[in-house]
């Protein structure tokens, strides 16, 4: 039986649902995911080896207007992910009208050489089949994609047929990676943004957007994780909206990020949290650096290698 691997990228606007595709189309929770636009940073890789073939999945923040320094930043992880691919997945919320953004977002896409599938996705909000033929029938006007797969990535609907037209387009090749590769992306990036989905269920309006979160320590014992994590904010009004009343909402924080890497990793965590203020770091290249789990990575080979 012949084999096919390749490398695809999910692009869509913020908030569309590219992350809860991800995690849906590999069967493993390893992007996080709210309601908040921006949710997703940074890039993220995580592998999918079925019989036959292997897919490279890369997740990306949502095309949008960079207007700061972190927004210009995810922009040109954006269009990074637009260079090494052999497919790219266009992901879609169809509950939402189109709109000028959109016309934006597809002239980025334009710019692709490989083919793009359109995944029409959030289908199980629609509550008329002719909505979503309207919606094609719209995608289609504006550009020819290789394939239209209409999709619910919260509902698992349609992957299936997703994963076939994907696959239909992968080169011919052995595997890339061993058969029991997940990500590159280090463990202490994980629970890092495991506490940051929390903030972001948890608090509404800037906070989300000002909250950035750094394990400092991740000491494995012999029973336990031991990890400490930074969380921080720029203004002290989210560091107390983060604490909350008497400590509860951070509390919450802790409990709830806790449970996620104590079943994701399969161990007992003991988790300690702290929460500082960086008055405007979305605007330190610095610390911007700090929070992305490549340059962290390649610090880390760099201490190594010392
Ligand atoms: N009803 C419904 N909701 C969905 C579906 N897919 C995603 N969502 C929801 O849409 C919201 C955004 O999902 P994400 O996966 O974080 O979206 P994203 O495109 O990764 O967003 P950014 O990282 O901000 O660019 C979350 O509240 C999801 O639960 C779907 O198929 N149906
Ligand atoms: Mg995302």
């Amino acid at each position: 039986m012949s084999e096919v691997c390749g490398y695809v990228s999910i692009l869509g606007r913020p908030n569309a649902g590219k992350s809860t595709l991800l995690n849906a189309l590999t069967g493993v929770k390893l992007a996080i995911v709210s309601d908040k636009p921006q949710t997703t940073r940074t890039t993220l890789q995580s592998v999918l080896t079925e019989e036959g073939a292997q897919i490279v999945f890369m997740d990306t923040p949502g095309i949008h207007k960079s207007d700061n320094t972190i927004n210009r930043r995810m922009m040109r992880t954006v269009r990074s992910a637009l260079d090494q691919l052999d497919v790219l997945l266009y992901v879609v919320d169809c509950t939402r009208p189109f709109g000028e953004e959109d016309s934006q977002a597809l002239d980025l896409i334009r710019k692709c050489e490989a083919p793009v599938i359109l995944a029409l996705n959030k289908i199980d909000q629609l509550e008329e089949r002719h909505h979503v033929l309207n919606q094609l029938a719209l995608y289609k006007e504006k550009f020819e994609f290789a394939a239209y797969v209409p999709i619910s990535a919260a509902k698992s609907t349609g992957l299936d047929i997703l994963k076939k037209e994907i696959v239909a387009r992968l080169p011919e090749g052995p595997a890339i990676f061993p058969e029991d590769h997940i990500t590159d992306v280090p463990e202490r990036f994980l629970g890092a943004e495991m506490v940051r989905e929390q903030i972001l269920l948890m608090t509404r309006q800037e906070v989300p957007h000002s909250a950035a979160v750094i394990v400092e320590k991740w000491e494995e014992k012999k029973k336990l994780i031991h990890v400490t994590a930074v969380i921080y904010v720029e203004r002290p009004g989210q560091k107390g909206i983060i604490i909350g009343k008497g400590g509860e909402t951070l509390k919450k924080i802790g409990m709830y990020s806790r449970l996620e890497m104590e079943a994701f990793f399969g161990k007992k965590f003991f988790l300690e949290l702290f929460v500082k203020v960086k008055p405007d770091w979305r605007e330190s290249t610095e610390f911007l650096n700090e929070i992305d789990w490549r340059k962290l990575t390649s610090n880390e080979q760099e201490i190594e290698n010392d």
